[in-house]
C-alpha cells in the first residue's frame, strides 16, 4: 500500500511552489518516511528551514517549524536545541543558504558538534532567485551571474563538513530515494552534528541553460558525477576527478556532543564537579 504522508503534512499549504519534477518533493517525502522510522513523536520535532525553494520545506510539514532568515538555520537551531536538548532538530538549507550566506553558521555548527540534523539540498544553483552562481555551481556552467561560464572553484560540501568537525557526514541523491531515506535515518539517530548532503535537480534554473532541460537529463547528470563510496575508495586519483562519493562518508560516535558539554558547564556553575580534560576527549 502507498505510504500515507498526510499525517505529517499541512495539506492547506498544498500545492507546493516547487516546479514539476523538482527533487525537493522527493527529499521531503524521504525525510517524512525517515522521521517515522525513528519513532520520534511529532511534537518533539522542530524543522527549521532558511530561504529559497528549499526554504519552503518547513511550511509544508506539520511539526514545530521555523522559517528563518536566509542562511540562519543553524543559529536558530542552536538556540532551540540548547533550550530543549531532548527535542529533535532538523535544519533544511539550500547550497546558497547553507554554504554561501550561511556558510559561517554551518561550519561552526559542525565544529561544536551540536546534536542538529542538517539536510543540505545541493541543487548546484540559487534556485528561487533564478540561477545565480552558488558555492557548488560547477566550473564552466552558465549562471545569470556568470553568463560565459562559472570561474569560481566549487566547494565539496561534505568534505567541508568533515573538516569542520561534523561527527556524521553522508551524501545521497534524489535518484535513489530509498538510499536517501536510509542515510537520513542513520543521521537522525546519530548523537552529534549530522550533515546530510542531498544532490538534487533544478532543471528549470540550472538545467535549461546547461543542456539539461528536463528533470531526467538533470538526474542523469547527477548520476554521472556520483558513485558509491566503496567503489570511489578503490579508484585512482585520476578516476576520482569530478566524482562525488555517496553513502556514509564519516561517522565518529565518540566525539563530545555540545549540549552534553553545556549541561556539564551548567552543573559546574551550580557547584558540581569541575570540567576536566577527559570531558573534551575526542577520538577522531
Ligand atoms: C539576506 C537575504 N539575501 C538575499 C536574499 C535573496 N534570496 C532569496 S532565495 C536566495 C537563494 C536561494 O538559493 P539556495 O539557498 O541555493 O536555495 P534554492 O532556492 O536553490 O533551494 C536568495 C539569494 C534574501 N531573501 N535574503
Amino acid at each position: 500500500m502507498a505510504y500515507n504522508y498526510n499525517k505529517f503534512l499541512r495539506l492547506q499549504k498544498m500545492p507546493t511552489l516547487w516546479c514539476w519534477g523538482c527533487g525537493d518533493g522527493v527529499i521531503l517525502k524521504a525525510t517524512l518516511r525517515a522521521i517515522e522510522k525513528t519513532g520520534w513523536k511529532q511534537d518533539d520535532i522542530c524543522i527549521i528551514s532558511g530561504i529559497g525553494c528549499s526554504g519552503r520545506f518547513s511550511s509544508y510539514v506539520d511539526f514545530n517549524t521555523i522559517h528563518t532568515t536566509h542562511g540562519r538555520t543553524i543559529a536558530y537551531a542552536t538556540g532551540v536545541k540548547l533550550a530543549n536538548p531532548d527535542k529533535h532538530i532538523i535544519c533544511v538549507a539550500g547550497d546558497g543558504d547553507g554554504l554561501a550566506i550561511g556558510g559561517n553558521h554551518t561550519i561552526h555548527g559542525c565544529r561544536r558538534n551540536i546534536d542538529i540534523n542538517m539536510i543540505l539540498i545541493n541543487n548546484f544553483i540559487y534556485g528561487l532567485t533564478n540561477s545565480q552562481t552558488s558555492p557548488t555551481t560547477p566550473q564552466g556552467f552558465w549562471s545569470v551571474t556568470m553568463k560565459k561560464g562559472n570561474i569560481d572553484p566549487t566547494f565539496n560540501a561534505s568534505n567541508l563538513a568533515i573538516a569542520a568537525g561534523a561527527s556524521f557526514v553522508g551524501r545521497e541523491t534524489v535518484n535513489d530515494p530509498k538510499k536517501m531515506e536510509r542515510l537520513l535515518v542513520k543521521g537522525f539517530e546519530h548523537k552529534g552534528f549530522s550533515f546530510m548532503e542531498i544532490l538534487s535537480n533544478c532543471h528549470v534554473n540550472l538545467g535549461r541553460k546547461n543542456k539539461m532541460a528536463s528533470a531526467m537529463e538533470n538526474l542523469d547528470w547527477i548520476d554521472s558525477i556520483t558513485t558509491p563510496k566503496a567503489k570511489f575508495d578503490k579508484m585512482s586519483e585520476e578516476e576520482r576527478l569530478n566524482l562525488l562519493p555517496t553513502g556514509i562518508l564519516h561517522h565518529n560516535e565518540d566525539a563530545a556532543e555540545y549540549c552534553e558539554m553545556y549541561e556539564k558547564v551548567k552543573q559546574a556553575h551550580q557547584g558540581g564537579a569541575k570540567i576536566t580534560q577527559n570531558d573534551f576527549a575526542k577520538k577522531i
